[in-house]
This record gives structure tokens, C-alpha cells and sequence, in this order.
């Protein structure tokens, strides 16, 4: 899938998009899942708007906005856990990680035509902080993405900058970093956007009349550790490529709700 001169570029500036990692069946797979959980989430009245509260944007603006947002999708259907171990991503990840890969988590952001949410720009770390900053976002577009329906949009060789402060629910101070500031990553369906979770990134909203879907998977090298017990699913850590070092660190926490 990619070869030296692709992981430099990783390691230089922190992303990388690369095309076609899935095909058009996969992608319509996947697509269907999605559908399934949009529909099953509001059958259970769990599909609240996930749209990001703040400064960022006039309040009157961000009352608008429409954010459909669920994490650990590879939980509730086979085609994001099918997706997340899918043999063109492991490949890739064991080059710009190491030979031994764990998934994190996953969520899917669905932003409608018309009224889909931006993101503020934010590094993911203050999120989910570890040990030795391996971890990273594989961003599976599902559609187009393009200016105008809100890509995604990265400033190159930001993950070398450190922890930067962030505010409220865990951005950028939006005047020093405006979302204009970052590079558009134009993508198609099937293409992954790699990104370190130090990168810095964000999205305008949907101002088209196209949907812009992504599931959206974070990976850490499995010896990298948690610095703080939070942000954590029941079956954190699964291995997508090699072994895990830390065979008795960890046990998971598994509750009926319901
Ligand atoms: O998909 C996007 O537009 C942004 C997602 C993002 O920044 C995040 O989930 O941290």
C-alpha cells in the first residue's frame, strides 16, 4: 500500500492520505452499516446531535449545526470491525507504527448536507493522553470530501509542536488557530487519512448539499500506555497486527446496563 518514501512523510508531517485503501464494495459495506446503526440508535433514542459546543462559532450558527456521532461503532456492526483489521490497514499501520498495533476505539461522524458541524482545530491527545504519543487516527471516508461539504484539515508537522493548551471541551484557541489555518485533505471514498493524535486538526461545517460520512479508527503501538483511565471501551486494546507486550497490565470491565 505505501512504501519509505510515504512513512518519511508520516513521520515528517505527521499525516498521510492514502488512496483506495478500501474498494467500493467495502465502502458500500460500510455504508450500510452506518445506515444500520443511524437507525437502530434512534429506534433506542440514543442518537442525540454530537455537534461541539463553544466559542469557536457564533452562537446562532452553532444552533444549526448537526453532528450524528457514535463511538465504538465496531461494537454494534461486523463491517467496522471487518474494516478496522482489514488487510490494507494493517499494512500500512505496521509500517507508520511497528509491527505490533492495538485499536483504541472507533466512532462514526456523519455531517448532514446543508447543516453538517465543523470541528475546532484540537490535537486528539488531551482526549486520550499516553505514554509515547504513538497513537494515531485512520479516517475512512465513506463519501467525497471536499471544501465545500468540510474535509478534513491538518497543519502539516504539528504533531512536533508539543502539548498545546487547550480550552473548553478540548480545542484550540480558535483566533489563534482558525480552522482556515489547516490544509484540506481532499479525499474519495475508500480513501484513509492518516493522522498522529498530536497533529493538529479540524473541519469547516457542510455548507453542500452532500453527505460527508467517516468512521473514524485510533490505533496505538501496544506498548504505548495510558497516562490516565479515561476514554476507555471493553474491548480496548484488540491486537490488528503483532503482539501485545503488556499481556497482564490491563483487565477489561465488562457491564450488563439493562
Ligand atoms: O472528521 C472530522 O471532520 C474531524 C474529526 C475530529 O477532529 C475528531 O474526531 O477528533
Amino acid at each position: 500500500m505505501i512504501d519509505n518514501s510515504d512513512v518519511e512523510f508520516y513521520k515528517e508531517n505527521g499525516y498521510l492520505l492514502v488512496k483506495s485503501v478500501f474498494n467500493a464494495s467495502e465502502v458500500e459495506r460500510m455504508r450500510e452499516g452506518l445506515e444500520r446503526i443511524v437507525q437502530r440508535a434512534a429506534a433506542s433514542k440514543a442518537d442525540s446531535n454530537a455537534q461541539w459546543q463553544g466559542d469557536f462559532l457564533p452562537p446562532e450558527e452553532l444552533k444549526k449545526l448537526v453532528l450524528k456521532g457514535f463511538h465504538d461503532v465496531h461494537y454494534h456492526d461486523a463491517s467496522f470491525l471487518q474494516a478496522a483489521v482489514h488487510p490494507n490497514m494493517a499494512a500500512v499501520l505496521s509500517q507508520i507504527i511497528g509491527p505490533n498495533v492495538q485499536l483504541h476505539h472507533s466512532k462514526m461522524l456523519v455531517k448532514p448536507p446543508e447543516v453538517g458541524a465543523a470541528f475546532p482545530m484540537h490535537q486528539d491527545k488531551p482526549y486520550f493522553p499516553h505514554l509515547n504519543d504513538t497513537m494515531l487516527a485512520a479516517s475512512v471516508h465513506l463519501d467525497f470530501a471536499d471544501e465545500q461539504n468540510g474535509c478534513l484539515r491538518v497543519i502539516p508537522g504539528s504533531h512536533k509542536n508539543g502539548d498545546l493548551p487547550h480550552v473548553g471541551q478540548y480545542y484550540l484557541n480558535h483566533k489563534q488557530y482558525p480552522i482556515s489555518q489547516g490544509i484540506p485533505c481532499i479525499a474519495n471514498s475508500g480513501d484513509v487519512l492518516f493522522f498522529n493524535y498530536m497533529t493538529i486538526h479540524g473541519s469547516e461545517s457542510n455548507r453542500s448539499e452532500r453527505t460527508r460520512r467517516n468512521v473514524l479508527y485510533q490505533y496505538r503501538e501496544a506498548s504505548d500506555y495510558p497516562t490516565e483511565n479515561v476514554h476507555i471501551n471493553w474491548g480496548q486494546g484488540l491486537m490488528v497486527c503483532g503482539e501485545n507486550p503488556n499481556f497482564t497490565k490491563v483487565s477489561p470491565k465488562y457491564q450488563i446496563i439493562e
